[in-house]
């Protein structure tokens, strides 16, 4: 156990004494708990830490800090399109993409350490279920995905395959996921192939650089954003695991966008047909402050402008066509090969900037009661994960249909945009998409066709209730069988148990 001798000659060192100002009252347990928290933190570490995080809080507000006269949109020979290309070239990169998975040289990562404050849950979002007919949570639709990746890659290759799933957590993220996941019997993966691994956490810092104590017995620690997953990577030995495993390119994606394609054969694909070491999946941005990153160019170099980062007359610029000048919307999905992010993590790492976000904090007050701030009064430091880019020798943005592939839930339902609700409508009028465009039927109570989609996927229901399962189609594929010259009425629930019975009915 760490004594409180050799812990105060750290602090002293970093000078952040105060972190022990209650210690000597607690009792033995909190005491405890306290000290071996305080003994983790590196005293070199610390110091720097909270010296740049008061200077940030010196500078904020501050201009943006990517000036307009920095930033150039991405250069077109950089930038392939999924819904542009002929059929033939898509066609191409998929074939690409499967030949690729069935050789099991592919993983998948989910960034999965975050708080999910703005939703408002206490626990991780991959467990929230947006109200579908199914129940169905998002971890459940991303393995399910996985699994039915799997399956198509086999069949088309004769051989059985396998794609990992990486899964970084948190402190706050990793005994709840861990636990569901046994729960659910881990979707049925084989769980030999869902690695859990944790992140770093960080101390939030005041304004005059003292780091604050949430409680007398523990300090305000934060994840340290979805670009500590380099550090975690070289942490917990992750590529290593993928190198053992054959696994030479990886996916990375954001654990709230309900549309996620999860390996995207397509995507991949693009990827290695291009020889890009990594890659970045974008949507055409929906107004100019919609909360996406921008990827564009800064000094010459990609890179994404994060849109906290972003001043709203640079984010409003508009290009000689009328669109937006900066319309590559960033939705947190990547490409790396595993040598990339081997460099990253051998040479790169610490020069990744940290960005500064000014929070409100709880904290104990000097006479040791519990405050929760109206203003902010804290710093709390994040990397972010696409500040890598501009180590890439070889970066490409591949352009998606939002209406497919898009649509995060970040917010309650009392907001407008990005909420269960929105998220739900996302991929229920996606699957009442596919299943027309499979030539099904949908009629009303009184027996008549009902109609294509009336308005936009965000803001109606489709006329009709379908949910289609991912271990039915993951795309829209294969539906035909299914579904071809049937009638249906609300609601249409494709699992595998109905497709079953529906094969049987037509033959
Ligand atoms: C992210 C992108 C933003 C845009 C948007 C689209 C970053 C830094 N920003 O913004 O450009 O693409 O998504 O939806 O990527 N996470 C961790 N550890 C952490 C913090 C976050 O794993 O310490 C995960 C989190 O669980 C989530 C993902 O990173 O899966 C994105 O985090 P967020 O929702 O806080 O990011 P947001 O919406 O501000």
């Amino acid at each position: 156990m760490a004594s409180e001798r050799a812990v105060r000659g750290r602090l002293q060192r970093a000078g952040q004494e105060h972190l022990l100002r209650f210690c000597a009252e607690l009792a033995p347990g909190p005491r405890a708990a306290l000290l071996a928290e305080l003994a983790e933190l590196e005293p070199d570490a610390l110091r720097e830490h909270c010296r740049r995080a008061a200077a940030a809080s010196a500078r904020a507000p501050g201009p943006p800090p990517f000036p307009a006269a920095r930033l150039r949109p991405l250069p077109p020979e950089c930038v392939g399109s999924a819904s542009r290309a002929d059929p033939e070239t898509r066609r191409r990169w998929e074939d690409e993409g499967f030949r690729q998975i069935a050789l099991n040289k592919v993983a998948v990562l989910l960034l999965a350490g975050g708080q999910g404050t703005r939703l408002g849950v206490t626990y991780p979002k991959g467990m929230y279920r947006v109200g579908l007919p199914s129940q169905k949570t998002l971890y459940q639709l991303q393995a399910e995905r996985i699994r039915r990746v799997e399956q198509l890659a086999s069949e088309r290759h004769g051989s059985p395959c396998t794609v990992p799933w990486y899964i970084m957590t948190s402190e706050f993220t990793l005994g709840p996921t861990a636990e569901f996941f046994k729960e659910h019997n881990f979707f049925r993966l084989d769980p030999a192939n869902v690695v859990m691994f944790e992140q770093r956490l960080l101390p939030a810092v005041s304004f005059d650089g003292r780091v604050i104590l949430e409680r007398k017995d523990k300090v305000a620690m934060a994840p340290d954003g979805n670009g500590g997953l380099y550090q975690a990577l070289a942490d917990h030995q992750v590529l290593e695991d993928m190198a053992r495993r054959g696994v030479e390119l990886v996916h990375v994606y954001c654990v709230d966008n309900i549309l996620v394609r999860l390996p995207d054969p397509v995507f991949l694909g693009f990827c290695v047909l291009q020889g890009a070491d990594c890659g970045a999946k974008v949507v055409g941005k929906a107004c100019p402050e919609e909360p996406v990153g921008v990827v564009c160019q800064v000094d010459g170099v990609p890179q994404v402008v994060e849109y906290s980062e972003i001043s709203p007359q640079t984010a409003s610029q508009r290009a000689p066509d009328g669109g937006l000048l900066y319309n590559a919307g960033n939705i947190c999905n990547h490409f790396f090969t595993r040598g990339f992010l081997q460099t990253i993590c051998r040479e790169f790492e610490p020069l990744l900037e940290p960005h500064v976000a000014v929070k409100k904090v709880p904290y104990v007050d000097e006479e040791g009661n519990l405050v929760k701030p109206l203003k902010p009064n804290g710093i709390k430091m994040e990397k972010f994960v696409f500040d890598v880019f501009p180590f890439a020798k070889n970066f490409v943005a591949f352009e998606v249909p939002r209406e497919e592939e898009f649509s995060p839930l970040k917010n309650a339902d009392s907001a407008a945009r990005d909420t269960p609700t929105t998220a739900r409508r996302a991929l229920l009028a996606q699957h009442y998409r596919w299943a027309l465009r499979a030539g099904a039927h949908f009629l009303d109570v009184h027996g008549a066709q009902l109609p294509e989609l009336p308005g936009l996927p965000e803001t109606e229901d489709p006329p009709a209730i379908c949910e289609i399962s991912p271990l039915v189609s993951y795309s829209g594929e294969g539906l035909e069988m299914y579904l071809h010259e049937r009638e249906f009425q609300s609601p249409l629930i494709l699992d595998v148990d109905q497709a079953r019975a529906l094969l049987l009915q037509g033959s």
